[in-house]
């Protein structure tokens, strides 16, 4: 039983309770728990084991008791008795941004709607728009919301995928025989949500693979098989598609299904002007010889190129940088020195004290760390009196630990609709890490966006963009705005941008790191931790990076501190500057 299926179980009690109209002190206590689950350092079986759960702050008597049952039973009665009551799709209503369960209630209990093609019937009829605090502007977000839940519906986050890919592999690599087994598809392509996943195994004897692999744990359902492949489907949903090759085709099968099928296309091309054949058994010549298929990098090397890294492998231009031998140096994790996006306790949405975040970042090999809590405007956020006592703080903090590792005083700054900082200008100039980024007034036009965006940059007291889009992967669409406005702007600022590495929010994306270094502009890849354990998503934002195409070069926190200092140092300015509109700045 993995936490994270005990945070969806949490999770689910608390929407049925709140749809059904149950006391919000029950619907809170369950959404705390669910909090509390996922960022637990060990498996929560193991506290079940010891009896040590109801010692958890936040989770209570009655809810331990759930836990446990679910983690014994893979259910419980609470959840069974609560679904009774709800059809299963007003829960899918939940899953569709902009719908929480207010609305899917009101829609639910009001117009009898308990389907997602209901509920976009009754957009596009008008009939919703009727309802009390409804209106015609949110029920047209909720049809257009509708077409994207439908367009991304089944793709799971990378971060949920992984896990599991991991275990089997690993499971797979343990059966009598095998030989290989690796994860293929986008996952290996590293891409930020995947379909399904495509695993492959080398073996002399399929059938025990193809015997063995439904059994496994984890598995919920046999949906087909053959001799040397197997499709199933887990019980968190996921798909998984399984074949079994002879370890003489495993390479070009490991190219074959790692694709993307774009790239596929471009080898398979690139391969017929030479009198070759690809496919997933090998290379073969016009005579119909084998002349590779083992490894990889033969199959490449059999059509007259170097290995690419799966990341590349977009058909988006890698076979001609390959060709001409200007394939990028990708980033590596190892290359990142430092952090510059780590809420502390100070923020209200953060748990871990200074302490905490140090050591952490330490064992990970981290050089460098910049706290960079929230900003006035966000609940309970700092003020300039309390954030020069954070400052303050910070630095004896950094005094204290003597480089292992630093700790830089930063700040996470809001970037207010009309484009000015959330903190005066006299503690943001102290300040080692000014962060700038959107919280609020998601939904203005993409010129005022872009405008908002702009103005914040020129205040000359931004170092880095922070989550420049504000999306949330399967959740919350980016809000407009110019990229390439913005890029400009940053450029002539020397400002970076954030790749935002919390697995929900990858923003930049892959591509709009592509077009940042084309434009000249540097980026920075954060954590954005709220506690210590996110300190170790950064490897989220390297395969972001690298999928953009990104070098250690094009990275500053890449930079050992001294230099990272020097890049933010900013010019020195006559004080009365601030107080100018912004823009007329030179
Ligand atoms: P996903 O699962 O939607 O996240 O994306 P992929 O890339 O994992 O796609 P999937 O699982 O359908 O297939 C895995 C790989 O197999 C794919 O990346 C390339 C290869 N492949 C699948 N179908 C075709 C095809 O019709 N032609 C070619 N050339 N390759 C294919
Ligand atoms: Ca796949
Ligand atoms: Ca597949
Ligand atoms: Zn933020």
């Amino acid at each position: 039983m993995e936490n994270a299926e005990v945070v969806a179980m949490l999770g689910e009690i608390a929407d049925l309770l709140e749809l059904t109209d149950e006391n919000p002190f029950k619907v809170r206590a369950y959404r705390r728990a669910a909090q509390v689950v996922d960022t637990l350092p060990v498996p929560v079986a193991e506290l079940v084991r010891k009896g040590e759960l109801a010692g958890l702050p936040g989770v209570g008597t009655h809810t331990a008791e759930r836990i446990t049952q679910f983690v014994g039973a893979g259910t419980c009665d609470e959840l069974e008795r609560l679904r009774g009551k709800v059809p299963s799709g007003v829960m899918e209503l939940l899953r569709i941004e902009s719908v929480g369960p207010k609305t899917a209630a009101l829609v639910w209990k009001q117009l009898g709607i308990t389907s997602v093609d209901a509920l976009e019937e009754a957009a596009l009829s008008g009939r919703l728009s009727e309802l009390p605090r409804m209106g015609a502007k949110r029920s047209e977000a909720i049809a257009s919301a509708v077409t994207r839940h439908r367009s991304r519906k089944g793709r799971v986050p990378l971060h949920r995928a992984l896990p599991y890919a991991e275990d089997l592999v690993d499971r797979l690599r343990a059966i009598p025989g095998v030989k290989q087994a690796m994860a293929a598809g986008s996952l290996r392509r590293r891409k930020e949500t995947v379909g399904d996943l495509d695993l492959l195994v080398s073996s002399t004897n399929p059938e025990r693979v193809v015997a063995a692999f439904p059994k496994l744990p984890g598995v919920a359902t046999l949906l087909a098989q053959g001799p040397t492949k197997s499709t199933v489907r887990l019980r968190v949903g996921l798909q998984v598609d399984l074949r079994v090759l002879h370890p003489e085709s495993f390479g070009a099968a490991l190219h074959y299904f790692t694709g993307s099928k774009a790239h596929n296309i471009a080898v398979r091309t690139r391969a017929l002007h030479r009198g070759l054949k690809v496919n997933e058994y090998g290379v073969f010549d016009a005579k119909g010889r084998r002349i590779a298929g083992e490894r990889e990098e033969d199959v490449f090397r059999a059509v007259g190129l170097p290995w690419i890294p799966p990341e590349l492998r977009e058909g988006l231009g890698e076979l001609e940088a390959a060709e001409a031998g200007r394939l990028p140096e990708l980033i590596e994790e190892e290359d990142l020195r430092g952090d510059l996006h780590v809420h502390s306790e100070a923020s209200s949405d953060a748990s871990s004290s200074l302490l905490e975040l140090a050591s952490a970042a330490r064992g990970f090999g981290r050089s460098y760390l910049a706290i960079t809590d929230h900003s006035r405007s966000r609940p309970l956020g700092l003020d300039d009196a309390r954030l020069w006592e954070h400052l303050h703080t910070i630095r004896w903090m950094d005094q204290e630990l003597r480089g292992r590792p630093h700790l830089l005083a930063g700040i996470e700054v809001d970037i207010l609709p009309n484009g000015s900082l959330d903190l005066g200008d006299e503690v943001l100039s102290e300040l080692d890490c000014v962060v700038a980024s959107v919280h609020s007034r998601f939904n203005m036009s993409s010129e005022e966006m872009t405008e908002r965006i702009v103005r914040a940059l020129r205040t000359g007291l931004v170092h880095v963009l922070g989550h420049p889009s504000g999306r949330l992967i399967g959740s919350r669409d980016p809000y407009p705005y110019d990229l390439e406005r913005v890029l400009e702007v940053a450029r002539e600022q020397g400002v970076a941008l954030e790749v935002n590495a919390q697995p929900e929010r990858l923003d930049l994306t892959d591509q709009a790191c592509r077009l940042a270094k084309q434009a000249g502009v540097k980026l920075v890849i954060s954590s954005d931790s709220h506690n210590a354990q996110h300190l170790e998503n950064l490897r989220y934002g390297v395969w972001v990076a690298r999928r953009g195409w990104l070098e250690a070069g094009d990275v500053l926190n890449t930079l050992p501190l001294s230099e990272l200092r020097r890049r933010f140092r900013r010019p020195r300015r006559a004080p009365s500057w601030s107080h100018e509109a912004p823009g007329t700045s030179p």
